[in-house]
């Protein structure tokens, strides 16, 4: 299949707004390392597993978890330790409201055998990883089925093109003002 064009309605419909929050849990570490975009994987809620699966975009808000004070290691399935930090190495500026892309589903190109809800925060987090942190997160609408891809370079074109599609979209004014609903 190739990419349908995205269209967008003039302000989120239902079933948007989506805010929600949800603990960031470890993936399979390929969204950095293989393709150089990070995703913050959170469990797939019933609300999320509901919406058909593709690529969102919306805003989102990291919240250290201060109740957790100590890291943490955990084991990945494959075996590699994670070390959840809760987010409290995140610096003040990384606490901001910034624009996401989010991911539900089945990841074609990897044959994943779990559904799985991915967030790509739009913003270059200098201070390292944040398993274990909360994220916020307000889901505004859609923009493309899931799709295979013959090569990685290929699937990496099209996340940057949900990046610059989900920026643009959010500085309608329509789309900019769910901003504020995070706090
Ligand atoms: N995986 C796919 O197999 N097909 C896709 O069309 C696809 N689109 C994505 C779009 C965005 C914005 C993001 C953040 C991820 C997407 N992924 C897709 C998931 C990607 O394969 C996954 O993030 C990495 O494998 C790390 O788990
Ligand atoms: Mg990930």
């Amino acid at each position: 299949m190739t990419r349908p064009e995205t269209v967008v309605p003039e302000a989120p419909t239902s079933p948007y707004p989506i805010h929600n929050s949800a603990s960031i849990i470890s993936g399979f570490g390929r969204g950095s390392s293989e393709l150089g975009i990070p995703t913050a994987n959170i469990p797939v809620n019933t609300e999320l597993n509901n919406l058909p699966t593709g690529i969102y975009y919306g805003w989102c808000k990291v919240h250290p978890d201060k109740s957790k004070s100590c890291d943490s290691t955990h084991s990945r399935p494959d075996g590699k330790p994670i070390i959840f930090n809760h987010g409290n190495n995140l610096q003040i500026e990384e606490l901001k409201v910034f624009p996401m892309v989010m991911s539900i589903g089945w990841n074609p190109f990897y044959h994943n055998r779990e559904k799985a809800a991915e967030i790509h925060i739009i913003q270059n987090f200098k201070s390292g990883d944040f398993y274990g942190a909360k994220v916020e997160y307000i889901v505004l609408g859609y923009i493309r089925p899931e799709l295979n891809y013959t090569t990685k370079e290929a699937l990496i074109e099209d996340i940057q093109l949900d990046i610059q599609i989900a920026k643009k979209i959010l500085e309608r004014k329509e789309y900019a003002e769910y901003e504020k609903r995070l706090d």
